[in-house]
């Protein structure tokens, strides 16, 4: 036998973390910083661990049964092992519950845990983050009887206990754009709403509960005549029979998450808030799960240079490892500095997530949140395509070839753009923001970063790219179409 290539080996994900225990060793009190510790080394040892499990065994997609011998309905899933693994795992370590404790570390100290999670989680992150999100928007409903019912269970540090929620907004006439939305909600003689609809993309169909839109029946068109719904999908152990599961989608990556369309048949529902307005009250499960979206976009770059880097010690080419290439080594160092900008600006929407739900932040802090949001989304989304893709390369041919396990890692990052609101649908929002106090807050932020950094070459970069936001505000603010033509490279210059 000739020789042999070594494939790439993962480093532990938080042992080997440089900046994430910068970030967390800056940020935390000492004492909280030290109570993490447990948690984010087990979380990385899982990480590791599902690496290797990977490599050595192919992994079966979920599957549907939806009738059984007997011509019983059941629409019945069988999920992966990384997904069985998921309730146990994750409220042991108390991901959700860590960031809905009180004080204004709490979203940092989830989203580390999330950030080691997610790729190794085989996307049962993607149905965490709606549950995270139901979460934030039945508490910011202030609806009692829901937070009563829902919370102890999506919050729950008991895997017996704990349920997942889905977000059904898609439908097939929308999913940007969710006006003409078509599911109906009716009231029974009892008094009881229920639904009745096709819903075009449920990716936790899996889940207990979910939160829908749907348009009371006889209420007026368009966005602020639909309300929010508050659904249970399980009667016991079986799934309602209101709730009908037409197919799994086919897709280019996430194939671990059973992604489905399905039909509402009359499933019983409560309204979130008023019957009115729903997208409004969705927004803070939105805010939320975008969050994770910039998180999880990162938290593929990471693992992806990871291997890279570690590929390019193993491998020779031209006398030397790759590592000692002039070109190879410097493509890997324009990957690394793009992936840490990427890093700053998801936990920065992290931390302010925590303290303005906490009550810490300023007024000012609010409003740079509600723009950084939608910014860190669309950038990291992006940027995970492309770094992913870069990566790739960096293993030549072996890049190319599946069951090494790396071209997952790019069809995967091609779902962060699209789902959550779109890259040009996120630009559009970032208008709303900057609408309101998104540019002064943003100013105020770098003016303060200014003061206390003496790097005049990157304080050159950033007064540059708030004057050209601003320029580009005053010159086309009275017209519309202008606007909105230019609201993506807006975007990515506010953000980068
Ligand atoms: C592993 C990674 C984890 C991530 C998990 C991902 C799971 C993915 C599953 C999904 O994809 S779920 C479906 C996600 N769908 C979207 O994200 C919808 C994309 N479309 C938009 O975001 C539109 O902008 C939106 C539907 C929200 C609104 O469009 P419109 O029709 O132009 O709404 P309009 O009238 O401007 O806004 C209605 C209200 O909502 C306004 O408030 P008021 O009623 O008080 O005037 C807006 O200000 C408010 N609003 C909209 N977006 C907001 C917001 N408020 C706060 N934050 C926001 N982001
Ligand atoms: P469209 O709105 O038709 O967009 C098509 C193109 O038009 C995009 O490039 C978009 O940027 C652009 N565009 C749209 N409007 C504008 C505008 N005003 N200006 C400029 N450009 C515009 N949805 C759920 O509700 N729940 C789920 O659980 C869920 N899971 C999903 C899982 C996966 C794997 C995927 C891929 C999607 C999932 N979705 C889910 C749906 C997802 O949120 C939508 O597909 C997404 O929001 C885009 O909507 P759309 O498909 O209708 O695209």
């Amino acid at each position: 036998m000739g020789f042999l290539q070594e494939g790439p080996q993962l480093a532990h994900p938080w042992r080997s973390d440089r900046l994430l225990h910068g970030l967390l060793d800056r940020v935390l009190p000492a004492e909280r910083r030290a109570a993490l510790d447990a948690d984010l080394a087990a979380l990385g040892d899982y990480a590791q661990m599902a690496w290797q499990r990977a490599s050595e065994s192919t992994r079966p997609n979920p599957v549907l049964t939806q009738w059984d011998a007997w011509g019983h309905r059941v629409d019945r899933i069988e999920l992966t092992t990384a997904w069985l693994e998921g309730p146990q795992l994750t409220t042991r370590h108390a991901v959700l519950a860590a960031g809905h404790a009180p004080g204004e570390y709490a979203r940092l100290e989830e989203f580390a845990r999330v950030y080691l999670y997610h790729v190794a989680s085989e996307f049962y992150t993607c149905p965490l983050a709606m549950t995270d999100g139901a979460a934030t928007a039945i508490k910011a409903s202030g609806n009692a009887a829901l937070i009563e019912r829902a919370l102890p269970h999506f919050l729950s540090r008991d895997p017996a206990r704990f349920w997942l929620s889905g977000q059904w907004m898609t439908e097939n006439i929308g999913g940007s754009d969710v006006s003409h939305s078509e599911t109906v909600a009716r009231r029974d003689g009892d008094g009881q709403w229920r639904l009745h609809g096709r819903k075009w993309f449920s990716s936790a169909v899996v889940g207990e509960a979910a939160l829908a839109l749907a348009r009371p029946e006889g209420a007026g068109e368009g966005n602020a005549a639909l309300a929010l719904f508050y659904v249970e999908t399980m009667d016991g152990q079986r799934r309602k029979p209101e709730l009908i599961i037409d197919r799994l989608k086919d897709k280019l990556g996430t194939q671990e998450l059973p992604t489905a369309e399905i039909h509402l048949d009359g499933l019983p529902a409560w309204p979130v808030g008023e019957l009115a307005h729903g997208v409004r009250q969705v927004a803070p499960m939105l805010n939320v799960t975008r969050t994770w979206n910039a998180v999880c976009a990162v938290a593929s770059m990471a693992r992806a240079i990871s291997l890279t880097r570690d590929y390019a010690t193993r491998r020779q080419a031209f006398g030397r490892p790759l590592i000692e290439q002039p070109l190879h080594a410097q493509t890997l160092a324009d990957m690394q500095a793009e992936f840490e900008g990427a890093f700053a600006l998801a936990f920065e929407v992290a931390h302010l997530l925590g303290r303005v739900e906490s009550g810490a932040a300023t007024a000012h802090e609010a409003a740079l949140l509600r723009l950084l949001t939608p910014l860190a989304k669309l950038w990291t989304g992006k940027l995970a395509v492309k770094i992913c893709s870069e990566a790739l390369e960096g293993f030549g041919g072996a890049g190319y070839i599946e069951d090494t396990g790396l071209p997952q890692l790019l069809r995967d990052a091609q779902v962060y753009p699209i789902w959550e609101g779109t890259t040009n649908v996120l630009s559009l929002d970032s208008l709303r923001a900057l609408a309101g106090e998104g540019l002064a807050a943003l100013r105020l932020a770098v003016d303060d970063w200014l003061a206390g950094s003496d790097d005049a070459a990157a304080a050159a970069v950033i007064t540059g790219a708030l004057d050209a936001a601003t320029a580009h505000l005053d010159r086309h603010g009275a017209d519309r179409a202008s606007l909105e033509a230019g609201a993506r490279g807006l975007a990515f210059t506010l953000a980068r």
